[in-house]
Order: structure tokens, then sequence, then C-alpha cells
């Protein structure tokens, strides 16, 4: 009988990701349920009527729809790395606060400027990195992580937006004045635990049997 609570997920979706990356990190079980955004199941809209991603089910009255929330339900049960302590917590909260918001505007903009013909691309661009990209590269100059010499909550937090971000143009990336972040990101891009939580799995059908995540590291 499955009584994991359910992780419903998109591979890709930078919510999705930090919320996996805490899951890897904490080595908490849950069943992965990929989902296509487009044909959102029936289970996932019964306990969520928005139906964003990620959401976990720990059962009823235990539904989790903010990847946050997952991440620190995740980090409160087993925190061996101290996650949730490292770093300066009111300067991370503010970081993650702006990626959330300021940040995560601009970069659909940046993304998808075309969408946008309000102002051009370089502009959105450059909203982005005033508003996060500068303070993240102050911060990661001053220390290898958020979290100080060890990564924290904050790092896996934004990490995955700033991948994002760095893939929109990465001729540019490659040669901005953001040293700093190109090692932080570039680890964060080779770490094990990212690999770990960008396994792939099919989309989900109720059918199927229950899917394990984290996958079990490979040897
Ligand atoms: N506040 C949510 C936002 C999640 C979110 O916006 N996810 C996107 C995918 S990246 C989504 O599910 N979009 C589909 C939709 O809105 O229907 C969180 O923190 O998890």
């Amino acid at each position: 009988m499955n009584t994991l609570p359910i992780l419903y997920s998109f591979r890709r979706c930078p919510y999705a990701i930090r919320a996996r990356l805490a899951l890897c990190q904490a080595g908490v079980p849950v069943e992965l349920r990929e989902v296509d955004l487009k044909r959102k199941p029936p289970a996932l809209l019964a306990v969520s009527s928005a139906a964003t991603v990620p959401v976990l089910d720990a059962g009823p009255g235990a539904v989790l729809v903010h990847s946050l929330d997952i991440m620190r339900w995740a980090l409160a049960q087993s925190d061996g790395d101290r996650w949730l302590a490292r770093g300066d917590a009111g300067l991370n909260q503010r970081l993650v606060d702006t990626n959330d918001g300021d940040f995560k505007h601009a970069l659909d903009r940046y993304k998808y400027a075309n969408r946008h013909p309000q102002r051009s691309q370089a502009a959105y661009r450059d909203e982005a990195v005033a508003c996060l990209i500068e303070p993240l590269e102050a911060a990661l100059a001053r220390a290898d992580y958020l979290g100080g010499s060890l990564p924290c909550w904050a790092d896996v937090a934004v990490f995955p937006f700033v991948r994002q971000f760095a893939g929109v143009d990465p001729a540019w990336w490659r040669e901005a004045p953001l040293p700093a972040m190109r090692r932080w990101l570039n680890g964060w891009q080779d770490s094990a635990l990212f690999a770990l939580c960008m396994h792939k799995y099919a989309v989900w059908t109720p059918s199927d049997e229950p899917t394990r995540f984290p996958p079990l590291r490979p040897t």
C-alpha cells in the first residue's frame, strides 16, 4: 500500500526544481507524479484548485501548494547540514522574496521579450540584473554560498531561476562581469544533488505503480 506523501511535479519548472532539491537534500521520500501542465490530472485538481506545480499532498489538511513551504517541510524533517539555519537570515529572505517577485517578473519578460514589446529584451535583462543578479553577485563574492562556506536553503531557492536567466542568452552570461555568480551557478549545475533531482520521469497516469523520489543515487 502506498503511504508516501505525493509530490505533483514538472521536471523543468524552477519552483518544482527547488522543492525536489530540498527533498533530495533531506532524503525525504515521496511519490512523484510528473504532470503535463496542459492536461492536469483530476487527482491534482482535486487537492489544489490552482493546480500549479509543485504540490505536496501529505494527506487531508496537509496539502502544500507553495514550493518554499515544501522546502521547509522537507528540511524540517531532516536538516543535517543546517540548511535552514545557515547564512544571513534577513538578507537571504530578502533575496528569495526579490527572486519570487521583481526578478521573476523581469525574467519572464526577458525570456519572452517578443510577447512584451513595451520594452526591449536588454531593458528587461537590466531590470533583472539590478534587482537580483547584482545583489547576488555581491553576496557570492563575499562567500562561496548564501549559506556562507556551505550552502543553505536560499541558494537552492534562487538557483533554478538564475539558471533560467543564464540560459536565455548564454553568450551574454559568459561575458558578463559576474564571476562569482558563474562559479556558483556552475557548481550547482554540476552537483550530484541537481543530477538527482533532474531524473526524468514519464507523465504520471493513475494506473502507474508509485514512483519513489528521490531516486537511488547512482553508484
Ligand atoms: N507559488 C507557486 C508557483 C508555482 C508555479 O507558478 N508553477 C508553474 C510552473 S513553473 C505552474 O504550475 N504553471 C501552470 C499553471 O499556472 O497552470 C510555488 O511557489 O510553487
